[in-house]
């Protein structure tokens, strides 16, 4: 038993975390761009601390990042090195619409992606697009509220309707919104929103994310009615929640994190709001405002595909049962004892990536698509310049073990698998440009010194060997 001949494997990117180059060609400002680094980013990517333009006493990495802009010809380059069969990026909004709400694209955003795509086929690299990967004009933002919203909707579906007319030749496979989920976690980086004095929250955020569910539907049915070989997936942060004990009281907590997340996935795959969903959120006083239309939209217009990231699992203790916190992929849960953990303190766990495989499978019944997985770790070249990353090499080997034996033993439906990120690049959490991930180096910086230059890592190598073998060399 293997791996199925045609498996996608490759690896992901997005727009803000690369690119750079946001003041050119007439691309506008969007959320990500205004993201600082630095102690103040948490406030500002999670909504607390309202900053809508950027100011001289802080660095935005986006600006520059590490010029993909420019180096999209080597970088695309340097995956065909490597055997890439796919390779999953996003488009900038601000790039084709850099306000927003434009009647025109912009020539000058389509021309860049279209680049990008002509070099991927030369190559039979398959783009995967995420169409928002944390991206939203600021444009937006300040005449609407971001996805707070329903006018967002409409926005969202003509920067849809462009890309499929635009791109119907290079791209099938389409992600509506990276990680839905977030929306939860970081409100502003997610979704544009940037809270007022007094406003509730929570119903905020559910108020938006019905807002994307319904606009995710509706790019589905016209991704269909555009090109029926394209194929869209939603995309969460996914990532099992263990209790932290056996008590039932762990167990329910677990249970409730993991609906928490499923939710966007219950609604994107089965086409309507879980009964868990409807109950609590009634039940605070909080189900999102819907039109008429809005449930037979979920319902008639399901994704084609699961897609999610997995960095690591989540351990979850009831209140007062104890347990020290863990970081991880901006949600917060105890540390489970079990584990080890990566310099940034995530947890480190490739059998949760199988359990998880099996978990949504199970619950789906539907193809899935790993997205992002990867270890971010500060790489240093030694006295030679090479970049011995063994580490990541580990961490990518026994998850990828793990994804397998889910496809081989398990019998889990699986599309492909692409690794965060190929190519180092900005940290969405952090800002850090030393949080790296990449098989390839980038020279740049901390303190954003450094000549750009691409170095391949040893993993660089071992991943070429993987893509090869179709997951059969692992060594
Ligand atoms: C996910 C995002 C990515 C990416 C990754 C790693 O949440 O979809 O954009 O950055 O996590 O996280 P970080 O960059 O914070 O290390």
């Amino acid at each position: 038993m293997s791996l199925p001949e045609n498996f996608l494997w490759g690896g992901a990117s997005a727009a803000n975390q690369c690119e750079g180059g946001i003041f050119e060609d007439g691309r506008g400002l969007a959320n990500v761009d205004v993201c600082p680094s630095g102690a103040d980013r948490k406030d500002v990517i999670t909504g607390r601390r309202k900053m809508l333009e950027m100011d001289a006493a802080h660095q935005y990495p986006a600006v520059e990042a590490v010029d993909f802009y420019h180096h999209f010809r080597e970088d695309i380059g340097l995956l065909a090195q490597m055997g890439f069969k796919v390779y999953r990026m996003s488009v900038a909004w601000t790039r084709i619409f850099p306000n927003g709400d434009e009647e025109e694209p912009n020539e000058a955003g389509l021309r860049f992606y279209e680049e990008v795509f002509k070099e991927c086929s030369k190559y039979g690299i398959q783009p995967l697009v995420t169409i928002s990967h944390f991206d939203c004009p600021i444009g937006l933002i300040r005449k609407y509220g971001g996805w707070k919203s329903r006018k967002m909707i409409d926005f969202y579906l003509k920067l849809c309707k462009t890309l499929f007319i635009r791109y119907k030749d290079y791209v099938v496979y389409w992600l509506n919104f990276n990680e839905i989920n977030m929306i939860l976690h970081a409100p502003f980086m997610g979704a544009g929103i940037c809270f007022e004095e007094g406003e509730d929250e929570e119903a905020v955020k559910y108020q938006a994310a019905h807002h994307e569910l319904v606009a995710g539907a509706l790019a589905v049915k016209l991704a269909h009615e555009v090109n029926p070989e394209n194929k869209v997936g939603c995309m969460f942060a996914a990532g099992s929640a263990y209790p932290y004990t056996c008590h039932p009281q762990d167990v329910w907590e677990a249970l409730v994190t993991d609906q928490e997340n499923y939710f966007f996935v219950d609604v994107q795959a089965r086409g309507y709001y879980p009964s868990y969903a409807k109950k609590r959120l009634a039940g605070r006083g909080i189900l999102p405002v819907m039109e008429t239309g809005d449930e037979e939209i979920l319902r008639c217009y399901p994704v084609d595909f699961i897609s999610f990231s997995y960095y690591n699992s989540r351990c979850i203790a009831a209140p007062g049962n104890g347990g020290e916190e863990a970081e991880g992929n901006l949600f917060k849960s105890a540390r489970n004892p079990y584990l080890k953990f990566s310099e940034w303190g995530w947890p480190i766990d490739p059998l949760g990536l199988r359990i998880t495989l099996n978990q949504v499978y199970d619950r789906y019944q539907k193809p899935l698509f790993i997205v992002e997985n990867g270890l971010g770790a500060a790489d240093t070249p030694d006295e030679k310049g090479e970049i011995n990353d063994c580490y990541r090499i580990d961490y990518l080997r026994e998850h990828i073990r793990a994804m397998k034996e889910a496809v081989e033993q398990d019998g889990v439906d699986l599309i492909g698998y692409t690794s965060w990120a190929p190519i180092d690049l900005i940290s969405a959490g952090s800002g850090e440009m030393k949080k790296r991930y990449g098989f390839v180096y980038v020279d740049k910086q901390e303190d954003g010194s450094g000549t750009l230059s691409r170095w391949k890592k040893r993993s660089f190598y071992w991943y070429k060997k993987v893509i090869e073998t179709n997951g059969e060399d692992l060594k």
